[in-house]
Parts: C-alpha cells; sequence; structure tokens
C-alpha cells in the first residue's frame, strides 16, 4: 500500500495528561506517558506535543509500505525530512503512535491481526504470562503513608491466558478486601498505608500466584543512600536486602532493586530461573544500555517499553539480543495508559515472555482482552 499521509492529533491519557494519536488510512494508534521516567528514556516529543502533530499532519510522504521491515524506509524518510542523526529524535511517543498506526494499517490492508505483521510470519510458540499491579505505592500512589516500593505484582501460575486473567483479577479483589483499600492509585492498583514488607506477607498467602516487585528504587535513592519509609540503607545493604526479600519472599520477580546508574551493584544480585532481576530505568529499552547490562551480568529480564524508544525496528533488534542472551522479556504499559491495545499484539508478535499491563480499569482491561482474543487465534 502507499503510505501518503498520516493525521495526527493530541489527546489525553488515562491521568489526563497530553499524549499523540496517529491516523493511517483509518487505523488509530496511540502511545501512552510515564511517570516514573528513567533518566536515559528518549524523550517524548521532538521540539513540542504541537511540532510533532504539525509535522505528521502536513508531511506527504508518498512510501510504499506493505511489511514491517518498511519501517526503515519511514524512518530513513523521517530522518531526512527533519534533519535528525538519530530517529529517535523525533520523540519516542510520536514515533511509537506513528509506526504502530503504519503497521494497523499494514495489517488492514493485508485482512491479517497485528500480531502477525510483528511476527513476520514466525510461528507463535507462547501467549505472554500477564503480570499485574496488584498493590501500589511510590510515585503512583497518593496517600502519605505510602509504601516505598512502586508496585507489588501478581503472576499466575496457569498455562492458558483466560484463566491466568481470571487468576489475577480473583486474588486482586481479595487483596483489596485484607487491605481494606477502597482507593486505587495511578495504575488501578490498591492504594494503602502499610509498609512494602506487610503487603508482602499478605501477598505470600496466595498460592495461585507468583509474587514480584517494581522497587523503582532510582525514586528513592538519594546521595549513596535508598531512602525507606522507616529506615535508610546504603548500596551495600541493598543489596543484602533486596537479596534477602527474594529469599524470604520467593519473588520471582524484582523490577529497578537498584537505582538507574548502579550497573555494578545489580550484578551482585542473585539471579536464578526462579528470579528475575529485572532492568527497567536501567535499561530504558535501548540497546547500548541493555549491551552493558548483559555484559556486566546486570539482569536476567528487562521491561521494553515501546515508547521509551519509539523504533519498533529497535525493539525487534532488542527481542533478538535477548533471546541469544537468554534476557526474559516483559512488554510493559506505561502509568498514563490509552485505549489503544496493541501493547497484546506487541507482546505476541515479538514472543514476550510476560507482558506488565495492569489488572483493573479500562485502559488496562482492553489489553488483556485483547490478549485472551489472541489466544483463541493462533
Ligand atoms: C514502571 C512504569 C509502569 P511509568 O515503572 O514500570 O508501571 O511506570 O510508566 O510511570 O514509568
Ligand atoms: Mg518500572
Amino acid at each position: 500500500m502507499l503510505l501518503k499521509g498520516a493525521r495526527a492529533r493530541e489527546i489525553k491519557d488515562s491521568r489526563g495528561e497530553k499524549t499523540i494519536e496517529v491516523e493511517i488510512n483509518g487505523c488509530k494508534a496511540s502511545s501512552p506517558s510515564g511517570k516514573s521516567k528513567g533518566r536515559y528514556e528518549t524523550p517524548s516529543f521532538h521540539k513540542s506535543l504541537k511540532w510533532n502533530v504539525d509535522f505528521i499532519n502536513k508531511t506527504k510522504f508518498d512510501i510504499e509500505i506493505d511489511e514491517f521491515n518498511d519501517l526503515g524506509k519511514v524512518e530513513k524518510f523521517i530522518k531526512q525530512k527533519a534533519k535528525l542523526k538519530n530517529v529517535r529524535e523525533f520523540g519516542a511517543n510520536a514515533l511509537y503512535a506513528f509506526e504502530s498506526a503504519m503497521l494497523k494499517a499494514i495489517a488492514k490492508e493485508k485482512g491479517k491481526e497485528l500480531f502477525e505483521i510483528v511476527s513476520e510470519g514466525k510461528t507463535i510458540d507462547k501467549i505472554p504470562v500477564p503480570v499485574g499491579n496488584a498493590v501500589g505505592g511510590g510515585v503512583h500512589s497518593h496517600n502519605k503513608e505510602h509504601p516505598t516500593f512502586q508496585e507489588f505484582l501478581l503472576i499466575p501460575k496457569e498455562k492458558n491466558v483466560k484463566n491466568n486473567v481470571r487468576i489475577m483479577k480473583e486474588v486482586y479483589s481479595k487483596i483489596g478486601r485484607l487491605l481494606k483499600s477502597k482507593v486505587k492509585n495511578d495504575e488501578g492498583a490498591w492504594q494503602t498505608n502499610l509498609d512494602d514488607e506487610e503487603i508482602l506477607e499478605i501477598l505470600k498467602k496466595f498460592n495461585n500466584v507468583n509474587v514480584g516487585v517494581d522497587c523503582a528504587s532510582s525514586s528513592f535513592y538519594c546521595d549513596g543512600e535508598y531512602n525507606y519509609k522507616n529506615k535508610k540503607l546504603d548500596r551495600e545493604t541493598q543489596i543484602h536486602y533486596i537479596n534477602s526479600l527474594i529469599k524470604d519472599y520467593n519473588l520471582l520477580y524484582c523490577e529497578d532493586p537498584l537505582e538507574e546508574e548502579d550497573f555494578k551493584s545489580f550484578s551482585k544480585l542473585k539471579k536464578s530461573e526462579k528470579n528475575m532481576i529485572v532492568g527497567d530505568d536501567l535499561t530504558v529499552t535501548h540497546i547500548d544500555r541493555l549491551k552493558r547490562a548483559i555484559k556486566m551480568r546486570a539482569i536476567n529480564a528487562i521491561i521494553v517499553k515501546p515508547n521509551q524508544n519509539g523504533s519498533l525496528l529497535e525493539l525487534k533488534k532488542i527481542f533478538e539480543i535477548c533471546k541469544k542472551h537468554r534476557i526474559k522479556t516483559i512488554m510493559s504499559h506505561r502509568s498514563g495508559e490509552t485505549m489503544d491495545d496493541a501493547l497484546a499484539d506487541y507482546a505476541v508478535g515479538f514472543q514476550a515472555d510476560f507482558i506488565k499491563c495492569g489488572i483493573a480499569t479500562k485502559w488496562r482491561e482492553v489489553k488483556l482482552r485483547r490478549l485472551v482474543e489472541i489466544e483463541k487465534i493462533v
């Protein structure tokens, strides 16, 4: 099909913040936005959201696009037209929404599903396991006495996605009752005044889910100290503490347990098949930081957020590198989400091991519903 032009407009995400939606041949795609952003993330827009909207609306493309790798032609064109050294300078939110709309348009033209365009005809061996945020703290929660860690995550143990989604929702509701919480945070997770370990004590009682945490450590780290709600730890004691939490609470998943500059301390954390040390702010979905993390044995799993990078071609490379080095992959939402459900297609198409997209609220539920739908198709 011939990509002539595209329409872009400003929309609001689930937190009411401005982001971008792009439409190509009747197919709409939008980009979410984060709040606990990594220092090294690609900026969301080039000069401003308005600049990107105007650029997309005014540009005549005239590029033949038929398959996933044709994103290369479009990236080259954007780079030249906008006079950029690297296509990521276009802004990760704008680039992701544009590329995603383009892939949706190709899928429509060919009468295929989006995940089929992304997988480029390769067999789909697995449907990613959902990782859902049940209890919240850190910068996403608004109560003064919130837990220090940002997310307490449920990872259901069934093989089939439909059952996993059901289990996650049931456990999530039971936790709400146990916490006597009625208030949800930015991402639909329960707010509470309990501290991190009190929450983990509750979570460990459920046999049908594994437990994970997103510590988002950079958000409570300052000048060599990790400032918890009830204690301060230096680098060495933080490493020790995280290792002991993994052991005591049988944590399958631990995201950003150390601040984003400290690759060296990450490499000192224990890792195994049964415990994932996950990079998010550390790796920010960038190839160079992923390579550095692999070289230093800092992680054995990585969060992949399309709008931390923008280029879906780079995402493809990231998945290839991870496969080669046996790094587990978690395709992830952002705290400020839109109603776009394409994240599920990217998670399946790139064959991610997990998908982190929350549990409750309509913005998260559309992605889980799409995942269940895909499971029926493949
Ligand atoms: C995270 C995310 C999503 P944000 O830290 O993993 O939960 O938060 O989108 O605010 O970066
Ligand atoms: Mg994170």
